[in-house]
Formats: structure tokens, sequence, C-alpha cells
């Protein structure tokens, strides 16, 4: 299998070079500029041996990478990995608290999770590990045989002390956070589980497994409430990223919302951060939907998706919106508004065409009107990708049965039911960049997923209705190409 004929990497989407990236590590605002670590194996384009790769951004869009942050330390507490983790300002000195991993007999070959620290004399160019690693050498002992899990620390400060939320899961329980807390980031004192559930619990959207460990850990005020934003993983192949808000009070976190927080299929492991202006910014990690061997020809694995803004919403549900930063990439630029689109009206945007996209459609569902919007669609209609809301259900979709011709990628529907405009209005906010695709619904949902077209003329766009008519207040389509 050669390397693929049309241009599949990414243009606004932060990726390194060449080989494997994953999870987004500590971003930081440091002097202004936003500097992201990210899960990095420089030598290959599969997971292994994790380092931290950095990045830096003045402007959240143009991204230079810089030298890699942490490398394992043969014979150290890392020796296999330095796995997630995050960033933070101790008085002055930038700081790395991340999991170090290492294989060990005792662990029955297994990797040791422990927590380690770093820090920074140079603005946050070379890391020195902290002789006395790991600062947190296991999970608490009364956990220690029934836990599945014990990395990915997330730091804060509170009330002059420093507060730790490690991931992690107790068997046949689910997955779970442990607090810690700390005066000085070094030694760390267990408080209790954060927040720990059954296995499967009803939530207000219905049963959603909740995995057998939470990754990624990210715990913040927002608002007059706390998120707790997280990986679901487990031995099931079950992955995904879901939030609660709800109240933080003597250590433990009482929620009262649960959902998940995109309702894609490739995103995950998100990492957060309040930025100088007191925005919360987050990142995930957007991975391949395609087989080891076509990740391979790419020569790369993996990307970050767009920074995204948060914002807690009277209803408790988390708000999300691409950051406005972006906006700097739109060039070409067509809009059409008050158009009456019926099943028989011709495509509105036949005259638009792009692998790297924005799209901002305000529209007025019937209630029997299923609205389709396709991107990356050949002339012949044999391939495309369909991103279609279901006026009837609330439901919103994104299907890449169609999207590619190659038969080495993921396809499927995927989506779930978004909650209505606050103004009435389906407002579908769509970024495309190649192979990937971010949708925002009604300023509260969002969606990502993956798609490799093979065809080089896949790069039509199109709007359709189906069962019922729908009005186009405004849709705009941008090409968008940032300058390199
Ligand atoms: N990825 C890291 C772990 C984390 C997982 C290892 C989530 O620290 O739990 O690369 O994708």
């Amino acid at each position: 299998m050669g390397r693929p004929a049309i241009d599949e990497r990414p243009l606004y989407h932060v990726q390194p070079e060449a080989n494997w990236m994953n999870d987004p590590n500590g971003p930081i605002q440091w002097k202004g500029r936003y500097h992201l670590f990210y899960q990095y194996h420089p030598y290959s384009t599969l997971w292994g041996p994790i380092h931290w790769g950095h990045a830096v951004s003045a402007d959240l869009v143009h991204w230079t990478h810089l030298p890699i942050a942490l490398t394992p330390t043969p014979d150290g507490p890392d020796a296999d990995g330095c796995w997630s983790g995050c960033a933070v300002d101790d008085d002055g000195v930038p700081t790395l608290i991340y999991t170090g991993v290492r294989r060990d007999s005792a662990c029955q070959g297994r990797y040791r999770q422990t927590q380690c620290r770093a820090t920074s004399g140079d603005d946050l160019r070379t890391w020195q590990k902290d002789p006395g690693n790991p600062v947190i050498a296991g999970p608490p002992t009364p956990y220690d045989v029934r836990v599945t899990g014990f990395r990915d620390p997330y730091v804060w400060k509170e009330d002059g002390a420093w507060y730790g939320a490690i991931g992690s899961g107790v068997e046949r329980m689910g997955g779970s956070v442990l607090l810690y807390r700390s005066a000085d980031l070094r030694h760390w004192d267990y408080l209790g589980p954060l927040y720990s559930r059954l296995r499967h619990a009803t939530g207000p959207i219905g049963p959603m497994g909740t995995g057998s460990i939470w990754e990624c850990p990210q715990f913040f005020p927002l608002g007059d409430r706390h998120v707790l934003l997280f990986g679901v993983w487990d031995e099931n192949k079950l992955h995904y990223t879901a939030y609660m808000t709800g109240t933080y009070a003597d250590g433990r976190f009482t929620p009262q919302v649960l959902r998940r927080f995109d309702l894609g299929p490739d995103y995950y492991a998100p990492s957060t951060l309040r930025d100088d202006a007191g925005r919360r910014l987050v990142w995930g990690w957007s991975w391949e939907a395609r087989r080891r061997l076509l990740q391979k020809a790419a020569g790369w694995a993996g990307m970050l998706s767009m920074p995204r803004m948060l914002t807690l919403r009277p209803d408790g549900l988390l708000g999300v919106a691409p950051v406005p930063e972006l906006a700097i990439l739109r060039r070409a630029h067509a809009r059409h508004t008050n158009l009456a689109l019926t099943p028989r009206s011709p495509n509105p945007l036949s005259e638009f065409a792009g692998d790297c996209l924005e799209i901002l459609a305000r529209l007025e569902p019937s209630p029997s009107a299923t609205i389709g919007l396709k991107l990356r669609q050949s002339p012949d209609d044999e391939e495309y990708t369909l991103i279609q809301y279901d006026g009837e259900t609330g439901r919103l979709c994104l299907d890449r049965d169609r999207a590619s011709q190659s038969p080495g990628v993921h396809q499927g529907v995927h989506g779930g039911p978004i909650v209505p405009g606050q103004d009435g209005l389906l407002t579908l906010h769509v970024f495309l960049d190649r192979t990937i695709v971010e949708v925002y619904a009604n300023g509260c949902a969002c969606l990502t997923a993956r798609i490799y077209p093979v065809r080089e003329d896949s790069r039509g766009v199109a709007l359709a209705v189906q069962g019922g008519d729908a009005v186009v207040q405004a849709i705009d389509v941008w090409d968008l190409t940032p300058e390199r």
C-alpha cells in the first residue's frame, strides 16, 4: 500500500511533522504564548514508549513545534513512557506533573503507574526531572488490589494548597477519580475518591457504560458549578469522552448532569486550560479511523482537535464553541440568506468545493424534515460524508458509510440527540480539515469524526432536505487555508 495520492495532512489541526501522537497534555499560557504538549512516539506511526512533544502558538491557530519536552529515562520510573499529565505555574516555575510508567515484574509485566514531576528553568524549552521521582509511588493502599489504573494527574491550586485528581477505576465498580493534596507538588496526601460510581449508571441520557477506568480527568470550576471532564475506557473497546457538572465541597464532587462530551467516534483524552482571558479551553485527541497499514503509509497518525471554548449554561450543560481566533483562517466566501428549501430544491452550495472548509448554517427546520449536509462529495455521489439532523427525533448524526471507497477505513453512523437551540433554530457550525470533521450544533453539542475519501474530486458540498421543508436563514461557507 503506497502513500496516498491526495493530500491528507490537516492544515489547521495540531500535528507533528511525522509519526504517532495521542493525548494533548498540559496546555498552559506562559508569558502570553500558548504551549501545548502531547503524547508523542517520535520513531513510529504506532503507539510505543511515549515522549512529550511540544508546540507553541501566539494565536491558538498557528503552531510551531519545539524540541521534545520529556523523554523516558532508562531505569527511571518513566523508563517505558511519560504518559499524560498537566502543567502548572508553581510560583514562577513551570512544572509538569505526569504519569511515569515502567514494566515491572512485581506488576506481572504490566505498566507500573506512578506520578512524576519535572520543572523548566528556560521558559518551557527544556525540562529537568525531579531526582525524587516518583512523587506519588502508587495508588492508595486501601485500594491497592482493586485499582484498575492510576494515571493522568490534573493539578490545580485552591486556598493556597495544590490538589491533584488522578484517573483510576475500582474493580467491579467502574471508573473513578482519586483526590490528593500537596503543599509543594512533591509530597502528596491521599484524600479519598473525588468521585466514583457504579459500573453501569443511568444518567440523563439513558444507560451509559461508565467503563472500567476514567482517563485524563479534568476538574475545574465553571460559572457557579464544577465540571469533571474525562475519558471513559473499557476493555470492551468502549472509548468516549463524558462530562458531569455539579457541586464540589469537602473534597467530594456531587454531579447533577452527566453527558457525552463529543457525539462522534474519534475524540478522546481531553486536556483543558484557563487562559489569561479567563476562558476555559479544551483540546482532545482525534485518533485515526483506518488500518495501521494505511497509517504507516501516510507517515503519521493522530491529531489534536481544534481548541474549543467551554461555558456553563443555565441548564447545567456545557456550552461548547470553537474559539473565535479561528476566523483568521477564512478565505473565499459564499453566503445565502432566506432560502426556502424543499426536497426538490437544487443544491444551493453547488458553486463551492474544497477539502478545508468552514460552514455556518442557521436553519428553521420543520419537525418532519431531515436536513443533510454533504461534505467531500464526488460529482457522481459515490463518495460523500453526510451530516444529518432529524427534526422528528432531534438527533444529529454523521454517516460515513460512503465517505471512502477505501476498504481499510472505519464506517458507520454516529451521533445522538441534541438539545434544541435556545433561539428555536438549528445552528450547525462545521469545520472540515481534509480527514477530520468537527461539527458544533446549537452551541452545546459537538461531534468529531475522521474520513478518508480516496478520490481527488471528492470536494463537493451539498445541502438538502428530505420529508419536509426548511428555511435557511443564513448559510456561510469559507475556504480555510492558513498561511504557512
Ligand atoms: N493515553 C496515555 C495515558 C492515558 C491514555 C498513554 C489516554 O496516560 O490514560 O499514552 O488516551
